[in-house]
């Protein structure tokens, strides 16, 4: 069993008793609200929101605001081309033909008759990173929040083209959303079969109709734009469809001026969102550095922190569960004295994938870089504890 220790001092903030008022708190006076019949958060966590917020630019989670690992389903980043449509689903039918045996048409109905399968996955934007969303806000939110991280449930992919008759020699499939950008994307089947879903249901309750509804594809690992939302239609075929959003956008342009296609998987990553840009520690005494780290390619295999900029390098907890392909939450104490520190966190993935410095990444692609960022990421603590960007 685990004693309690007895402190000589509070260390965490914590005011002496008796030294504040001790009337009633005015809650205790009359009788509370009513109920809502769908719940929302205090009116006094207003400022835990989404940014920016307008019709066609992406919108950021608040991943400084939140705790361990699921992102709120109101609170995930999306990233639409056409606005959010509104799908009626007794109406709507997924489409499943090409080299099939059978071409079929799904109802939404006809999908949950599947076995159903829930799984904890990220979700992250190819841009996520880009160097022009912290020139909108020096927060975490703008430097990492084009990332989400949710409870998914839908029909395996693989028992719905098995449903039609998929053949031997199919190698790609085309996904098709029905919003108004006649969004299409090509996955190679190999990606397509390991592991992903037809999802329905995030979170324990149907998709938000900004994450797909009534039906997603969700492809574990692999880049946001690929995770086809607002599903109507499944082409198999044995060649990819070379569409727009997968040669003019989300094509990574290479330092040698060539540009590189179909290389969806999110490489592995980390920050710390506690403390972060905007923050401020609030005096000296004890806190906790926490953040998330996540891999396209597995499970976090550790993440380390550094206070000083990587000369020096600890090990950090990770938190249970660590998920393949998922957030994991990872955390340090942390013995703020009023010296200036520069904190950043470097995960590592069980397929032995490091995250580069930013001088390696800068090397690597260049300094100017949008897609598939995932350098390290230095927060500077100055010694009033006021937290900003950068070393
Ligand atoms: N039909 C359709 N699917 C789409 C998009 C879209 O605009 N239309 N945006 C893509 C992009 S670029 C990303 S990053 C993810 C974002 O998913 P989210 O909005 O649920 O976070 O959806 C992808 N799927
Ligand atoms: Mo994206």
């Amino acid at each position: 069993m685990r004693r309690l220790s007895f402190l000589k001092a509070t260390v965490f903030g914590a005011t002496a008793f008796g030294a504040e008022p001790s009337a009633l708190p005015p809650a205790m006076l009359a009788d509370g609200n009513a109920v809502a019949a769908y719940g929302v958060p205090s009116p006094f966590e207003a400022d835990v929101v989404r940014r920016p917020s307008g019709l066609l630019s992406p919108a950021l989670t608040p991943l400084g605001d939140l705790t361990g690992t699921i992102t709120p389903s109101g609170l995930c980043f999306t990233r639409n081309h056409a606005g959010v449509p509104q799908i009626d689903p007794h109406a709507h039918r997924l489409l499943v033909h090409g080299l099939v045996r059978r071409p079929l048409t799904f109802t939404v109905a006809d999908l949950l008759r599947f076995p159903a399968v829930t799984r904890t996955h990220f979700l992250e934007c190819a841009g996520n990173g880009a160097p022009g969303w912290q020139q909108l806000g020096a927060t975490v939110q703008f430097s990492h929040g084009l990332a989400s991280n949710c409870e998914w449930t839908g029909a395996a992919l693989r028992d719905v083209l098995e449903e039609a008759g998929a053949n031997a020699n199919a190698t790609w499939v085309l996904a098709e959303g029905a919003d108004g950008d006649l969004y299409e994307r090509s996955i190679p089947l190999a990606a397509a079969l390991d592991g992903a879903l037809i999802v329905y249901a995030q979170n324990g309750e149907r998709l938000r109709p900004e994450q797909g509804y009534p039906l997603r594809l969700l492809l574990p690992g692999l880049e946001g734009s690929a995770n086809v939302k607002w599903l109507r239609r499944l082409h198999v075929t044995d060649a990819p469809a070379y569409s727009r959003n997968e040669t003019a956008s989300y094509a990574r342009l290479n330092r040698d001026g060539t540009r590189t296609i179909f290389d969806l998987t999110m490489d592995v990553k980390s920050v710390v969102t506690t403390p972060s840009a905007g923050q401020r520690l609030a005096g000296r005494g004890a806190y906790e550095i926490r953040g998330l780290a996540w891999s396209g390619h597995g499970r976090i295999a550790a993440v380390d922190v550094t206070l000083d900029d990587g000369a020096t390098w600890q090990p950090a907890a990770l938190h249970d569960p660590v998920l393949p392909k998922a957030f994991t939450r990872f955390s340090m104490p942390l013995r703020f004295d009023g010296s200036e520190l520069r904190v950043a966190s470097r995960a590592r993935d069980d397929a032995g994938r490091v995250q580069p410095t930013a001088a390696e990444f800068a090397a690597l692609r260049g300094l100017d870089a949008t897609y598939h960022v995932n350098a390290i990421q230095t927060w500077r603590v100055a010694a009033d504890g006021a937290v900003s960007l950068g070393s």
